[in-house]
């Protein structure tokens, strides 16, 4: 059975997806697409010469009979619309992160999931499914190193462009480290506190960065995330444990080593695209195949949404407050446990 896909969103990560969904991966065909920008919807068509219709909003890809699932990529704050029309047709949707714009919009759409009867909403948390991360948790979950106690990551872009806010730090970036550490570790988020280093020379007027946000876990370990879109080097993705018994982290990109005048040096990505290049392909690949095989999607849930939401939300406030935020904690409901672990 082939998935039929309708794009809601055809930019950046909406071109990537519908590529390797057309060259890349089995089981999926793109079958409708739609852009609030005519000219982006053209040349996606163009581009990858798909055999797709083109519709005028999120609405009528949705209703289009020849849909099987909607892929949401287009900006955050139009998600919560295109994902809650796609469970009201009762239609399978990948959302690109965040899943809505808030935690009450996340709310939303977990009830009205929940009321469908059925999970069929997959979030773009695609770190999940790094071989990386992946590797990470296995040495964690062994007790190699211990209970972890602290953690140290960054998440690095070389520069941002002026639609990008300090709010975004949260919404766009640190929402991965969120949603990917508590995983980790087996544990929930209790506080967060932002501070503000130094403002980088190369970051534009409105925007305040590096920011760091240190976060408590249930458990009491401590996180410090640095989120720095304007680091100037290169796309750079850190995380270190720091156990009872050893640390452990995560692995750096393998790229080839040269020594040339004097210097040993081995390259950086900058584009994040490349960066988690295989994640993207395992996480639409594992939707595809887990509707095919189950009837449901088996990636992260809307409840995964929800909660990293919740989360985005504390750090949003945090940015503001500059004080000590608690982080809400809330019971996962029994339609969204015993959810299958990924195996990859
Ligand atoms: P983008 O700005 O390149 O593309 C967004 C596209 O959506 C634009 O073409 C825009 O015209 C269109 N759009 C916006 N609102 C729309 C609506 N209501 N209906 C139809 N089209 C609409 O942005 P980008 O970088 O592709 O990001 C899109 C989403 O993907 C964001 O939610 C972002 O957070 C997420 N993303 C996730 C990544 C990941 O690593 N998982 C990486 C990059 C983006
Ligand atoms: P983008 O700006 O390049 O593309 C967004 C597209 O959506 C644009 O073409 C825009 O015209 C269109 N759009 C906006 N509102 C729309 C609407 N209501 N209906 C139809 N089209 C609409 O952005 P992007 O970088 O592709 O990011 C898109 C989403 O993907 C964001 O949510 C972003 O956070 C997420 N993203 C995730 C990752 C990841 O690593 N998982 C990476 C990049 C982007
Ligand atoms: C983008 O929106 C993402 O989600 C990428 O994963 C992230 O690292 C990048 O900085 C964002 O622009």
């Amino acid at each position: 059975m082939t998935l039929k896909f309708g794009v809601i969103g055809t930019g950046a990560i909406g071109r990537e997806h519908i590529n390797r969904i057309t060259n890349t991966l089995s089981g999926g065909k793109i079958v409708a697409v739609t852009d609030v920008n005519n000219e982006a919807v053209k040349s996606v068509i163009d581009e990858f010469q798909l055999d797709a219709a083109i519709f005028p909003d999120d609405h009528s890809v949705i209703k289009d009979p020849n849909v099987d699932a909607v892929l949401v990529t287009s900006w955050g704050p139009a998600h919560e619309h295109s994902v809650m029309a796609a469970i009201e047709a009762g239609k399978y949707v990948f959302c690109e992160k965040p899943l809505a714009a808030t935690a009450e919009g996340c709310q939303r759409i977990v009830q009205a999931e929940m009321k469908q009867g059925k999970r069929l909403v997959q979030v773009g948390f695609m770190r999940r499914y790094d071989s990386g991360y992946v590797e990470l948790k296995r040495v964690l979950d062994s007790h190699d190193i211990g209970e972890p106690l602290m953690i140290r990551c960054v998440h690095r872009n070389t520069s941002s462009n002026e639609n990008y806010t300090s709010d975004m730090a949260v919404s766009d970036t640190l929402i991965h480290e969120i949603d990917v550490l508590h995983w980790l570790v087996n544990d929930e988020y209790q506080s967060v506190q932002v501070f503000f280093p130094k403002k980088t020379k190369h970051a534009l007027g409105h925007l305040i960065d590096p920011q760091i946000f240190i976060l408590e876990t249930k458990a009491g370990i401590v996180i410090q995330a640095e989120v720095f879109v304007n680091c100037n080097y290169g796309y750079d993705i850190q995380c270190e444990v720091i156990g009872e018994d050893g640390v452990a982290h995560l692995p750096e990109v393998s790229s080839v080593v040269t020594r040339k005048e004097g210097k040993r040096s081995t390259e950086i990505l900058v584009d994040w695209k490349l960066r988690f290049q295989d994640a993207y392909d395992k996480e639409l690949q594992d939707f595809m195949d887990s509707i095919r095989k189950t009837g449901k999607p088996n990636g992260p849930s809307s409840w995964d949404g929800y909660i990293a939401a919740i989360t985005s939300d504390a750090c949003l406030k945090a940015q503001q407050t500059g004080e000590k935020e608690l982080i809400q904690s809330v019971e996962k409901p029994v339609f969204y446990q015993n959810t299958p672990q990924l195996s990859f």
